[in-house]
């Protein structure tokens, strides 16, 4: 069976910062991709930047820059955001790579030579100043979007793709593979809003548009947005190049997560594009919901409320780079949507990674280093509280795989949660701290300790591919690396009795609820 595993984020417009909406998506993946690691597999794991477009173009002018210098900047930011959240990711594609430039330029070629590519007009509504055409439904007000003024109805020669060709074949790929498309609502929203109605021709070049890729054969046109950000999937690894090692290793992707408003590109455009060349298709395409930030998606074109500093440049370092992912990953129940506030955001701080999980991890070592120098005890016999208590891990385990195989993180984290809970309250019921007075009881106390800290393992390593930075402090104490680390390790007890547990840093400090809420507004403004 093949053992490598392809997980793609979208190539993000840098049209501007990438924003806490960017790092949801980016986040997620990189929990997979982490996961999948420890599963055993090898991953690649690709993220990016979609360059090209008049909107980019029209940017850089305004900020009295070259297309170049803009974009780098942006790009510099984006992968110090990405170092901020420790996103590990493997290939970070530009599409003004000089690579993808050339294979998109063959890829349009092939597209053309075997009929799937045609010159046809392109009409539609046009903007001027902005040198932008705009659908009627992005108009605002009947204006342009992005500078308020009028349009005008405009037609210009174009390069068109024979999507409509697809039709019988799309809606036949969605039902023998259900998998393709998640969640399944996406499934209905594709087949009821534009396969059952019948697709149209996709335009897929542009005179007006300069700051694109030339068409080689046709160079007063430039290919226009989707073909060049879709290929970047296989370009990445080497497609239409002369080393195509990593395309053959790790094409087709195992899954393309993306946000629910791109699920039509990328479930119909992107097969339709594969298809006519007789490429493998992606296995399978999660399009998740929003996080919505006071009821707004917070697409880069639009402001937040000032009263909430959603800037991860100034969350990460503040709070911890695991606090931003944690909300990122815990809060929206996966595949729909949800709401990000400051609120939540120090709620779920406090209440997860300070009481639960950091208190049962400093009250545990705490208590083995007053009751056993620091030293990991034997292991007696279980009683039937210790034996509930792994029972109930090792059915969290089970859970957390069968939630991953989906892409669930959220419910992933409240699985691994539920074992801290759980060992938390056997330290109420079994009380250690009583146990500790009497002498005869020592025995008992030993074996109490030590499974509080097999389950601190394996809780820790449960928790790495989300939280890596906590996790990996936690488990220093006890030499672990869990970049090493195997799923099946969560299986054993495998401490050593006589070893010692080295002590650690406090992992998250209480906050003061109030007074952080009325910073971070300050910070915001
Ligand atoms: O669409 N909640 O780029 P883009 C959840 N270049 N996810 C969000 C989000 C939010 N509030 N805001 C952004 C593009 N995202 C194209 C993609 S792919 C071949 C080309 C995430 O910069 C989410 O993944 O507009 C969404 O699909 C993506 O950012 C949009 O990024």
């Amino acid at each position: 069976m093949k053992n490598t595993f392809y997980i793609t984020t979208p190539i993000y417009y840098p049209s501007r910062k990438f924003t806490l909406g960017n790092c949801y998506t980016t986040v997620i993946c990189d929990a997979v991709a982490r996961y999948n690691k420890m599963k055993g597999k090898e991953v690649f794991f690709l993220t990016g930047t979609d360059e090209h477009g008049q909107k980019i173009s029209n940017n850089a002018k305004a900020a009295g820059k070259s297309e170049k210098e803009y974009l780098d900047e942006i790009i510099a930011d984006a992968k110090e955001l990405w170092k901020l959240l420790d996103i590990d990711y493997d290939k970070f594609i530009r599409t003004t790579d000089d690579y993808h430039v050339k294979a998109i330029q063959k890829i349009f070629k092939e597209l053309y030579d075997k009929g799937y590519i045609y010159k046809g007009a392109y009409k539609g509504l046009y903007c001027v100043p902005c040198e932008s055409f705009w659908t009627e439904s992005q108009l605002k007000d009947g204006c342009c979007p992005d500078c308020g003024r009028p349009v005008i109805a405009q037609e210009e020669e174009a390069y068109f793709f024979k999507l409509s060709a697809f039709t019988d074949k799309l809606l036949k790929l969605y039902k023998e593979n259900p998998e393709f498309l998640e969640p399944q609502t996406r499934v209905n929203e594709m087949v009821n809003n534009f396969l059952k109605p019948g697709l149209s021709d996709l335009c897929v070049s542009r005179t007006s548009v300069k700051w694109g890729i030339p068409v080689d054969f046709d160079p007063a046109h430039t290919v226009y947005v989707w073909i060049d950000a879709l290929f970047n999937y296989m370009t990445a690894l080497g497609f239409k190049s002369d080393d195509e090692t990593l395309l053959n290793k790790f094409w087709p992707a195992d899954v393309h997560i993306i946000g629910k408003e791109i699920v039509r590109f990328h479930a119909i455009i992107w097969p339709a594009l594969l298809m006519a060349l007789d490429l493998p298709l992606p296995k399978r395409i999660f399009g998740h919901g929003w996080m919505l930030f006071g009821g707004d998606k917070l697409s880069k074109s639009k402001t937040v409320d000032s009263k909430e500093c959603v800037d991860p440049r100034i969350l990460a370092p503040r709070y911890s780079s695991d606090s931003v992912r944690y909300i990122l990953l815990r809060e929206i129940p996966f595949g729909s949507d949800g709401n990000y506030s400051t609120e939540a955001f120090l709620t779920r701080f406090n209440a997860d990674l300070v009481n639960n999980y950091g208190n049962l991890v400093s009250r545990t070592f705490s208590m083995l280093k007053k009751y056993n120098n620091s030293i990991i005890p034997e292991l007696g016999e279980l009683e039937q509280i210790d034996k509930n208590l792994f029972e109930m891990v090792d059915q969290e385990i089970k859970n957390v795989d069968r939630y991953m195989e989906n892409f669930d993180v959220s419910k992933s984290l409240i699985s691994i949660f539920n074992i801290f809970t759980s060992a938390n309250k056997y330290i109420e019921a079994t009380e250690p701290f009583r146990l500790a007075k009497a002498p005869d009881k020592k025995g008992r106390l030993d074996t109490i300790l030590r499974c509080l800290l097999e389950v601190i393992r394996k809780g820790s390593l449960l928790l790495y591919p989300y939280l890596p930075n906590c996790t990996t402090t936690v488990l220093s104490a006890f030499e672990i690396d869990p970049k090493e680390a195997k799923f099946n390790d969560l299986d054993k007890f495998s401490l050593k009795a006589g070893e010692i547990v080295h002590s650690i840093p406090m992992l998250f400090p209480r906050l003061d609820i109030q007074k952080e809420m009325e910073e971070l507004s300050k910070l915001a403004e």
